[in-house]
Protein backbone atom coordinates (compact mmCIF):
# COMPACT_ATOMS: atom_id res chain seq x y z
CA UNK A 1 0.00 0.00 0.00
CA UNK A 2 2.79 2.14 0.78
CA UNK A 3 4.99 1.52 -1.89
CA UNK A 4 1.81 2.07 -4.25
CA UNK A 5 1.27 5.32 -2.68
CA UNK A 6 5.02 6.25 -3.24
CA UNK A 7 4.50 5.26 -6.39
CA UNK A 8 1.37 7.67 -7.42
CA UNK A 9 2.84 10.46 -5.61
CA UNK A 10 6.38 10.09 -7.61
CA UNK A 11 4.78 9.99 -10.40
CA UNK A 12 2.30 12.54 -10.19
CA UNK A 13 5.75 14.57 -9.22
CA UNK A 14 6.83 13.88 -12.38
CA UNK A 15 4.14 15.14 -14.42
CA UNK A 16 3.81 18.42 -12.23
CA UNK A 17 7.10 19.19 -12.86
CA UNK A 18 6.87 18.34 -16.76
CA UNK A 19 3.33 20.75 -16.61
CA UNK A 20 5.55 23.32 -14.94
CA UNK A 21 7.92 23.39 -17.35
CA UNK A 22 6.25 22.80 -20.35
CA UNK A 23 3.79 25.63 -19.63
CA UNK A 24 6.83 27.86 -17.92
CA UNK A 25 8.13 28.38 -20.85
CA UNK A 26 5.45 29.35 -22.78
CA UNK A 27 4.37 31.96 -19.68
CA UNK A 28 7.80 33.37 -20.16
CA UNK A 29 7.67 33.61 -23.84
CA UNK A 30 4.03 35.47 -23.21
CA UNK A 31 5.95 37.84 -21.27
CA UNK A 32 8.82 38.30 -23.49
CA UNK A 33 6.56 38.93 -26.38
CA UNK A 34 4.09 41.45 -24.59
CA UNK A 35 6.98 43.60 -23.41
CA UNK A 36 8.15 43.43 -27.43
CA UNK A 37 4.45 44.95 -28.09
CA UNK A 38 5.02 48.31 -25.78
CA UNK A 39 7.96 49.62 -28.49
CA UNK A 40 8.30 48.83 -32.53
CA UNK A 41 11.38 50.10 -34.10
CA UNK A 42 14.15 50.33 -36.22
CA UNK A 43 16.21 51.84 -39.07
CA UNK A 44 14.15 52.34 -42.06
CA UNK A 45 16.58 52.09 -45.63
CA UNK A 46 15.13 53.94 -49.23
CA UNK A 47 15.43 50.61 -51.22
CA UNK A 48 15.57 52.40 -54.45
CA UNK A 49 18.47 54.91 -55.86
CA UNK A 50 15.45 58.29 -55.53
CA UNK A 51 15.82 59.17 -52.17
CA UNK A 52 12.47 59.62 -49.31
CA UNK A 53 12.65 63.00 -47.37
CA UNK A 54 9.99 62.32 -44.61
CA UNK A 55 9.50 63.78 -40.83
CA UNK A 56 6.52 63.26 -39.25
CA UNK A 57 5.44 62.51 -35.15
CA UNK A 58 1.74 61.82 -34.41
CA UNK A 59 1.47 61.62 -30.84
CA UNK A 60 -1.96 59.84 -29.67
CA UNK A 61 -3.33 60.95 -32.67
CA UNK A 62 -3.99 64.70 -31.29
CA UNK A 63 -0.68 66.26 -31.95
CA UNK A 64 -0.20 65.48 -35.29
CA UNK A 65 3.23 66.87 -37.21
CA UNK A 66 5.14 66.48 -40.38
CA UNK A 67 4.89 64.96 -43.88
CA UNK A 68 5.28 61.75 -45.20
CA UNK A 69 4.89 59.67 -48.37
CA UNK A 70 7.18 56.61 -47.67
CA UNK A 71 8.05 52.96 -48.77
CA UNK A 72 11.05 51.69 -47.17
CA UNK A 73 12.15 49.07 -45.59
CA UNK A 74 12.12 48.79 -41.87
CA UNK A 75 15.18 46.31 -40.40
CA UNK A 76 13.63 46.36 -37.22
CA UNK A 77 10.71 44.92 -35.29
CA UNK A 78 6.59 45.27 -35.24
CA UNK A 79 3.66 43.80 -33.97
CA UNK A 80 5.36 40.73 -33.33
CA UNK A 81 7.04 40.44 -36.53
CA UNK A 82 11.21 41.03 -36.62
CA UNK A 83 13.55 41.57 -39.68
CA UNK A 84 13.24 43.15 -42.79
CA UNK A 85 9.79 44.61 -43.40
CA UNK A 86 8.32 47.03 -45.95
CA UNK A 87 6.66 50.30 -44.17
CA UNK A 88 4.17 52.20 -46.16
CA UNK A 89 3.02 55.40 -44.56
CA UNK A 90 0.92 58.22 -45.90
CA UNK A 91 1.07 61.09 -43.70
CA UNK A 92 0.49 64.97 -43.52
CA UNK A 93 -0.18 66.94 -40.03
CA UNK A 94 -0.23 70.60 -38.96
CA UNK A 95 -1.45 69.54 -35.33
CA UNK A 96 -4.71 70.39 -35.42
CA UNK A 97 -5.74 68.80 -38.78
CA UNK A 98 -3.91 66.08 -40.30
CA UNK A 99 -4.29 62.22 -42.06
CA UNK A 100 -2.79 58.82 -41.65
CA UNK A 101 -2.42 55.73 -43.52
CA UNK A 102 0.32 53.34 -42.13
CA UNK A 103 1.09 50.04 -42.85
CA UNK A 104 4.30 47.92 -41.59
CA UNK A 105 4.94 44.19 -42.78
CA UNK A 106 5.58 41.95 -44.75
CA UNK A 107 4.11 41.55 -48.74
CA UNK A 108 4.44 37.64 -48.84
CA UNK A 109 2.98 37.18 -45.40
CA UNK A 110 -1.01 35.91 -46.26
CA UNK A 111 -1.68 37.34 -42.11
CA UNK A 112 0.48 39.73 -41.66
CA UNK A 113 0.29 39.12 -37.59
CA UNK A 114 1.11 35.83 -36.10
CA UNK A 115 0.68 34.50 -32.53
CA UNK A 116 -2.38 35.32 -32.28
CA UNK A 117 -2.41 38.35 -31.99
CA UNK A 118 -6.61 40.25 -32.58
CA UNK A 119 -5.83 43.25 -34.98
CA UNK A 120 -8.19 43.10 -37.40
CA UNK A 121 -8.17 46.59 -37.83
CA UNK A 122 -4.46 46.67 -38.43
CA UNK A 123 -4.28 43.50 -40.44
CA UNK A 124 -5.92 45.09 -43.68
CA UNK A 125 -2.49 45.31 -46.33
CA UNK A 126 -1.88 49.13 -46.96
CA UNK A 127 -3.78 48.96 -50.09
CA UNK A 128 -6.81 48.14 -48.00
CA UNK A 129 -6.90 50.74 -45.99
CA UNK A 130 -8.22 54.22 -46.14
CA UNK A 131 -6.82 57.09 -44.48
CA UNK A 132 -8.15 58.59 -40.95
CA UNK A 133 -7.86 62.49 -39.47
CA UNK A 134 -5.64 62.88 -37.05
CA UNK A 135 -4.70 66.10 -35.40
CA UNK A 136 -6.65 67.50 -32.04
CA UNK A 137 -9.80 68.76 -33.89
CA UNK A 138 -9.12 66.21 -36.99
CA UNK A 139 -9.28 63.23 -34.78
CA UNK A 140 -12.98 64.01 -32.91
CA UNK A 141 -14.66 66.30 -35.89
CA UNK A 142 -13.17 64.55 -38.80
CA UNK A 143 -15.14 62.44 -41.67
CA UNK A 144 -12.77 59.21 -40.58
CA UNK A 145 -12.02 58.86 -37.10
CA UNK A 146 -8.70 57.07 -36.27
CA UNK A 147 -9.35 53.39 -34.98
CA UNK A 148 -9.56 53.03 -31.25
CA UNK A 149 -6.33 51.57 -30.30
CA UNK A 150 -4.39 54.63 -32.45
CA UNK A 151 -4.95 56.71 -29.71
CA UNK A 152 -2.89 55.45 -27.45
CA UNK A 153 0.46 54.90 -30.25
CA UNK A 154 2.86 57.69 -31.29
CA UNK A 155 4.36 56.50 -34.65
CA UNK A 156 7.41 59.00 -35.58
CA UNK A 157 9.70 58.58 -38.71
CA UNK A 158 12.62 60.85 -39.65
CA UNK A 159 13.72 59.53 -42.44
CA UNK A 160 16.28 61.90 -44.92
CA UNK A 161 17.65 60.40 -48.05
CA UNK A 162 18.29 56.60 -48.02
CA UNK A 163 18.54 56.37 -44.16
CA UNK A 164 16.18 56.91 -41.14
CA UNK A 165 14.86 56.07 -38.17
CA UNK A 166 11.11 55.18 -37.14
CA UNK A 167 9.36 54.61 -33.34
CA UNK A 168 5.95 53.92 -32.35
CA UNK A 169 5.26 53.34 -28.84
CA UNK A 170 1.73 51.50 -27.96
CA UNK A 171 0.49 52.41 -24.14
CA UNK A 172 -2.45 50.14 -24.31
CA UNK A 173 -0.03 47.38 -24.29
CA UNK A 174 1.73 48.63 -20.96
CA UNK A 175 -1.15 47.19 -18.78
CA UNK A 176 -1.37 43.95 -20.11
CA UNK A 177 2.66 43.38 -20.21
CA UNK A 178 2.33 44.03 -16.28
CA UNK A 179 -1.27 42.27 -15.73
CA UNK A 180 0.25 39.47 -17.81
CA UNK A 181 2.64 38.59 -14.84
CA UNK A 182 -0.50 37.50 -12.78
CA UNK A 183 -1.55 35.32 -15.74
CA UNK A 184 -4.23 38.23 -16.80
CA UNK A 185 -4.19 38.45 -20.34
CA UNK A 186 -6.20 41.27 -21.28
CA UNK A 187 -4.82 41.68 -24.59
CA UNK A 188 -6.22 38.37 -25.63
CA UNK A 189 -2.69 37.97 -27.54
CA UNK A 190 -0.76 35.28 -24.94
CA UNK A 191 -0.72 31.77 -26.70
CA UNK A 192 -0.45 29.68 -23.20
CA UNK A 193 -3.93 30.99 -22.42
CA UNK A 194 -3.45 32.29 -19.10
CA1 LIG B 1 -0.88 39.37 -23.16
Amino acid sequence: MTARRGVSVSALLIVGTLLFYGSGCTYLADRGRDLTDIIEAGITVTPRLTPTVAVRWNAFDVLSFGYSKSDLMLLGWTDRQAGALRLRDDFWGLLAWGEERIWIGRDDAEAPFTEGRVLPATALPFEGREPYSVGFIGAFFGEKRPPLRTFGECPKLFHLGWIGIYANCSVIDLPDFILGWSTLDIGSDDAGGG
